[in-house]
């Protein structure tokens, strides 16, 4: 689990990532990449920041923390950008707590998740995400707050 803030509170992003994204740099880098966590959330704050907002991140491999920094957001953020990681295909429970708090969500993927197994071709999240990124590597994280930037 780690956090991250910046910026103030009314213009921020919460930046959330799933089971085993905190493995990054060294889960399976020909999938992932070698970019850490760290330079994720780094590349989210430093694109918020350019925009004149701040990110909240948080990174958990449980479900249930996830949907209560989704439950916190309500309120606090003005976007969420999420990869949910292997949630994305099993977890109805996060797209309703996505759907439940009304923000505007982008999914991103750092894989193509479509060139991958059959069991990755289907998300849960991306009926009630408002744009999906997947496999532009950790640069989609820096367009999924480009494009909230762009619809703030
Ligand atoms: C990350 C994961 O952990 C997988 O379970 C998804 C996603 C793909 C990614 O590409 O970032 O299937």
């Amino acid at each position: 689990m780690t956090s991250q803030s910046a910026g103030t509170a009314d213009k921020k992003i919460l930046v959330l990532n799933g089971p085993n994204l905190n493995l990054l740099g060294t889960r399976e880098p020909a999938i992932y990449g070698s970019a850490t966590l760290a330079d994720v959330e780094q590349l989210a704050a430093q694109t918020a920041k350019a925009h004149g907002l701040g990110t909240t991140c948080f990174q958990s491999n449980h479900e249930g923390e996830l949907i209560d920094a989704i439950h916190g957001a309500r309120g606090t953020a003005a976007g969420i950008v999420i990869n949910p990681g292997a949630y994305t295909h099993t977890s109805v429970a996060l797209r309703d707590a996505l759907s439940g708090v009304e923000l505007p969500v982008v999914e991103v993927h750092i894989s193509n998740i479509h060139r991958r197994e059959e069991f990755r071709h289907h998300s849960y999240i991306s009926g009630i995400a408002q744009a999906v990124i997947a496999g532009a590597g950790i640069s989609g994280y820096k367009f999924a707050i480009d494009l909230l930037a762009e619809a703030l």
